[in-house]
């Protein structure tokens, strides 16, 4: 324990000595501070059986009665890359990429976390392939669009917009934090999960996390979430997890660890601000939700 805590303060150290512009220069060393950080994974049943994947419904058990009929963890990858680049192409092979695992804690934005074990590569890797212009400044992600397999979207009492939007500032997409996972409990990710590829950025709100993704682009301006569209009031575009913001209907002061009986203090950035706080240091948290 020991030895633990002193080698995580001496390499946090050399870290910020290092400075936040060598962050993603210096992967090994946060590859090294991950490690230190790592969690124990919750039970694998409740990443399995309470998901929200609201093209299935809003209902999280029905969720996984759907999805077990749709097929989806069959697809293979299929990204459309696309926009302000100049490599556009479709993506199907994804190994060409460093496969990396990561414990990460999945904070909802509905007060309830657990820690998920991903697999999966840094979409830094993918965006160095594709080669953003310099007009490039976001990065929009779509989710499948399929009827015949997601209740929702055939319903014409739809509750949300499809198909599911999400964004990310470019900076944020090249940070070694944020990945494209394809496994969840070392097997490929089930179609409740977002199978065959999701994104996964740990400081921010789970709805970040689009699932099947389709389509990639980069853009000059800034995409709007489907959740932002959705109550602009309630949702934002950074959903960075935040302690001091509440959310209009809630704090987000704590939350409930599933499978624990505890609650939790949430930490800013989801406990992830060592690494992140520099890409937010010139915006206003409280505005900029
Ligand atoms: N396409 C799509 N992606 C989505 C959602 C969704 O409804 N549709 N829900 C989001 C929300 S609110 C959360 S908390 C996470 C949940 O991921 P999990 O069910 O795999 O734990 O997925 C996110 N990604
Ligand atoms: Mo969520």
């Amino acid at each position: 324990m020991m030895i633990t805590e002193e080698k995580f303060y001496k390499n946090r150290r050399n870290f910020l000595k290092l400075g936040a512009g060598a962050l993603v220069a210096n992967e090994a060393i946060a590859e090294e501070l991950l490690k230190l950080k790592e969690l124990v994974p919750s039970d694998s049943e409740y990443a399995f059986n309470y998901v929200n994947f609201y093209e299935f419904s809003t209902n999280k058990s029905d969720c996984v009665e759907y999805a077990k009929k749709s097929n989806l963890e069959k697809r293979a990858i299929n990204i459309e890359i696309s926009g302000l680049c100049e490599n556009p192409m479709t993506l199907n092979d994804i190994s060409q990429f460093k496969r990396v695992d990561r414990v990460y804690k999945l904070r909802c934005v509905e007060a309830w976390s657990m820690n998920l074990p991903w697999g999966g590569f840094m979409l830094k890797d993918l965006i160095a392939l594709a080669k953003p212009t310099k007009e490039a400044k976001y990065i929009k992600f779509t989710s499948l669009y399929d009827p015949s397999i997601f209740p929702d979207q055939a319903s014409s009492f739809g509750v949300i917009e499809y198909p599911y939007v999400e964004g990310l500032r470019l900076d944020e997409a090249m940070h070694p934090l944020t990945i494209l996972a394809t496994h969840l409990y070392n097997k490929p990710l089930l179609a409740q999960n977002g199978a065959p590829i999701r994104l996964v950025v740990p400081w921010k709100y789970g709805f970040k996390y689009i699932k099947s993704i389709v389509k990639i682009e980069f853009t000059n301006t800034q995409p709007i979430s489907t959740w932002q569209k959705y109550n602009p009031k309630e949702y934002g575009f950074y959903a960075n997890v935040n302690p001091n913001v509440a959310h209009p209907r809630w704090s987000q002061a704590r939350h409930r660890v599933l499978g624990s009986f505890f609650k939790e203090d949430t930490e800013l950035f989801n406990g992830y601000e060592e690494e992140v706080a520099f890409l937010y240091k010139d915006l206003d948290l409280k505005t900029n939700f």
